[in-house]
Order: structure tokens, then sequence, then C-alpha cells
């Protein structure tokens, strides 16, 4: 039998990723705060909200690494569904006791596609709820359109939206648009909510809102919430808390417009910075044969000696590169759990045959000379390049970053003579 050890509050197992008794303090710290007359309710905003503050924290300032998170965010989950029933059978006591536990309208929320972040929504999903709204909680990495049909299948009040990660801003100015594009929110107005540790009052009001007539609006946490859906739905205040939500983010919006803009480079400038390559002394490596190869069921175990596990590590955010990554200093110890966890895996893996690895590979010999011109600027999505090595991502990156270079074709002019190697029409052509 497993002794239990030393007690600690959730908020500590939370911050330490100690998911072992975490039902049991949970439940004992549940029972002394309703002893006090006290909520399940308070036991989330408090010390488990505490904990994961100390974690974000911890993170934010590199002496807490991602795996590290990872328990963390199951403490956390594990502690908030052990007092989910206690607060829906605190709303029957209260119903029964005759309070008014009518709903106040229908939210709904999701963390927005390609964001996996849920406990941010869940905890508002549980405030929410406590105050009398019903909420539909459709977890994470939902896509648009799943959320706008959801929406309208429940008649949704609100749509709330959650998302942790930069790319998700941009989701969520998707998702606004496509609101605007269909008339069923558009000519409702159905209220638009943001939240999430990257988004922002001014983000929202400078690129999320303009893109639907509907209010859109920042909420920065989960308390908040509460305020921002009641004032939305009032019968009395909420043309008031719309026309007020405006005027503030055309404000924001005023003041942001206001600020010095960046100089940008003139697209001559730009161009007289590209890369120089000495295309005349340039040689392609000739294949070793010319045609198809197929490889079925390669063995699996020769693949697994190639494993870059650069990108692991990454993906973990430890950085320093493998194999220097596992005697590091600072990430040091956790590179080598999370490697010890990965070998296990590919075992398993490789023991069990989980994959059939198939493969093949094609040269062709070179089309002839094109003379499609590909127009790129700075500002669009790059072209895949098709010359081998051809830094194609990381140059994207400088033209943005520094936006004074030139868009990175490199693919050989027309007067070095050279044909390109692959035969897609797309991203085979010549410079001009
Ligand atoms: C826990 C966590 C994780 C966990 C998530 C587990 C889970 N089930 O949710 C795991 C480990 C899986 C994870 C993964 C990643 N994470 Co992470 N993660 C965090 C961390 C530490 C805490 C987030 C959290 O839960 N906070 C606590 C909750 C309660 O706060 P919250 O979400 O902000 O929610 C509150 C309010 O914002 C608001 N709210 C939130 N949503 C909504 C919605 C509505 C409608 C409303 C009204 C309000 C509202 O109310 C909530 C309660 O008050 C943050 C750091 C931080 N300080 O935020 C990084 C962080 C968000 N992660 C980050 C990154 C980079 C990643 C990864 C890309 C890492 C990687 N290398 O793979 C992946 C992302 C994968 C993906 N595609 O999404 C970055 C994002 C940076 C950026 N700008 O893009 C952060 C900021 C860390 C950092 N400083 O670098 N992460």
């Amino acid at each position: 039998m497993a002794l239990r050890p030393r007690r600690k509050t959730p908020g500590v197992r939370l911050v330490h990723g100690i998911t072992t008794f975490i039902i049991e303090d949970t439940e004992e710290c549940r029972a002394a705060i309703a002893a006090k007359g006290g909520r399940p309710i308070n036991l989330i905003e408090g010390p488990l909200m505490d904990g994961m503050n100390i974690v974000g924290d911890l993170f934010g300032a590199g002496k807490m690494f991602l795996p590290q998170v990872v328990k963390s965010a199951r403490v956390m989950k594990q502690a908030v569904a052990h007092l989910i029933p206690y607060i829906e059978e605190e709303k029957l006591r209260l119903q029964a006791a005759g309070s008014d536990v009518r709903s106040k309208g229908k939210i709904l929320i999701a963390t927005v596609k390609g964001d996996v972040h849920d406990i941010g929504k869940n905890i508002v999903t549980v405030v929410l709820q406590c105050n009398n709204f019903e909420v539909e909680n459709m977890g994470v990495m939902v896509p648009c359109e799943h959320i706008l049909a959801k929406a309208k299948e429940i008649n949704a009040d609100i749509i709330g939206l959650s998302g942790l990660i930069t790319p998700s801003l941009e989701e969520m100015a998707y998702v606004a648009s496509e609101m605007q594009r269909d008339p069923y929110f558009r000519d409702r107005g159905i209220p638009l909510l943001i939240g999430g540790a990257t988004t922002s009052r001014v983000h929202t009001a400078v690129k999320i809102a303009p893109h639907y007539t509907g209010p859109v609006m920042y909420v920065s946490d989960a308390s908040r919430s509460v305020s921002v859906a009641s004032g939305f739905l009032s019968e009395e205040g909420g043309a008031k808390f719309r026309t007020d939500l405006a005027a503030e983010y055309e404000k924001v919006r005023h003041q942001h417009a206001s600020k010095k803009a960046r100089p940008l480079v003139s697209l001559k400038q730009a161009r007289t910075n590209k890369e120089p390559i000495d295309w005349a002394n340039y040689i392609p490596p000739k294949p070793k044969f010319i045609g198809k190869r197929h490889f079925i069921n390669y063995d699996l175990r020769k693949i697994a000696q190639y494993i870059d596990w650069g990108p692991f590590f990454q993906t973990w955010d430890l950085h320093g590169g493998y194999p220097r990554v596992l005697h590091d200093e600072t990430v040091g110890e956790q590179a080598r759990k999370v490697f010890a966890d990965a070998q296990d895996m590919l075992e398993k893996l490789l023991a069990g045959r989980w994959l059939q690895a198939n493969g093949a590979v094609g040269f062709f010999r070179p089309i002839p000379p094109m003379t499609i011109t590909l127009k790129c600027t700075a500002t669009k999505p790059a072209p895949r390049c098709c010359l081998p090595g051809a830094p194609c991502a990381s140059r994207a990156k400088s033209a943005r970053a520094s936006a004074t270079n030139a868009w990175p074709i490199l693919l050989p002019p027309k007067a070095a003579g050279q044909t390109p190697r692959q035969t897609n029409p797309i991203t085979s052509a010549y410079l001009p």
C-alpha cells in the first residue's frame, strides 16, 4: 500500500507537478474551505490559480521547463475535475433553497485551431457556470467552422475564444472575419470575447475587432468574464455597454495609430541588398541514378539511427543543441528525463512495429527552360525554393525582420545558362 507523504496544498502540488494524492489533497482543502462557509470555486480561483501563476512566472523566467509545465497542467486538470461535481451540487442546492439560478445566457467557448492550451478556458467555463451562465466548452484546437456551426446549433448569445500562442491571434481575427461574412452573426451582433495569455486589449482593438461589426472584447481573466458577459446580455444596460466598448476601442486604435511607424526601405534598396550567388561557378551535383526507386517496409531500426533529436528538445523548449543539451547546466536534468522517456517510447514503437516505413525517391531530367516570373513581396508567404540547400524559411524571416533583403528566389538567372533540376512548374522558374 502506498504511504501518503507529508500533506501538501493543491497549489504546491501543482507548482511541483505532483499528481500523486492530488485528489485527496484537493478534497481536504475543499472540505476545509466549505467548513469556513467557502465555495468550491474559491479553491480554483485561489490556491490553484496562484499555483498556476507561479508556474507561468517560473516558466517565463526560464526557471521551469516545458516537461514540468505539462505535469503542472495535469495537476490543475485533475483538481478541477474533482471539484466540478461539488460545483454542480452547490447549484442544485441553491436552486432547491429558492435562489434564482435561471440561465443568464448561453456562451460558447473554445480554444482556437492550432492551440492546445485549455486550462484558462476551462476555468472561465467553471466560473461562468458558477454564475449561472450555460456554457458549451468545445475543447481545444477547434476549427472556425465548427465554432460557428455549434454557436448556431445551441443559439449562443456570446462566443468566447481562447488562445495562448501567437498564431492563435491570427486565427481569432479569422474567426471574427468569418462572423462578419455570415449574416447570422453579423445581423445579431453576437459578441465575441477574446482571452488567453498572448491576447491583449490593444491587439484585440487593433487587429481583431476591425474584422467584425459586432462587439469584440478582450477579457483579461476569468473573474472579469462574468461582469463582461452580464454587461453584454443585460436588458437595461446592454446597449450602453456595447456603445462604451466601441468608443473605448476606437480610442485605443487611435492611440495605437499615432505611435511612430517603423521606417521601411524602398523596394529598390531592398533589391540592392540581395544575396550574391555565384551561379556561373555553381555545378549542381549529379544524381547516382535517373528515375524512381521504391523502399517498402524499410527497417525502422535503421531509420531510428538517423533521428534528429534537435527538434525534439526544441519542442520541449530545452535549448542547447543535441547532445550538448543532455549535459547543460540549466536544462540538462530535464533533458535527460524526457530523452529517457522518448527512448522507452521509441523502443516500444520499434518492437511493436507500430509503423511501416515506405518511401520513394526520384530524379528526373530537367525540363526545358521556362519563362515564369515569380513576383513576391516580403509580406507574402514564401514559395518553396527548389535548389538544394536554398535556405528559404530563414531568408523569409530575415526579409520580414529587416525588410532589406530582396526576395530570395534562389534559382540561376537565365543568363547563367543553367536549368532548374526539378519539374514542378510552380517552383521552377528563372529570374527575369
Ligand atoms: C501550461 C502551459 C502549457 C501547457 C498547456 C496544457 C493545457 N492543457 O492547457 C503545455 C505544456 C501543453 C503547453 C504547450 C505549449 N506552449 Co505553453 N504555456 C503554458 C503556460 C506555462 C501556462 C498557461 C496557463 O495555463 N496559464 C494559466 C491560465 C489560467 O491562464 P490563461 O490561459 O491566460 O487564462 C486566463 C486568462 O487569460 C483568461 N482567459 C483565457 N482564455 C480565455 C477565454 C475567454 C473567452 C475569456 C473570457 C478569458 C480567457 O482567463 C483565464 C483565467 O483567469 C504559459 C505561460 C503563461 N505565463 O501563460 C505557456 C505559454 C502560453 N506556452 C507557450 C508555448 C510557446 C508553448 C508551446 C509552443 C511550446 C512548445 N515548444 O511546444 C506549446 C504550444 C502547443 C500548441 N500548439 O498550442 C508560450 C506562448 C508564447 C507565444 N506568444 O506564442 C507561453 C506564453 C510560454 C512562454 N513564455 O513562452 N503550454
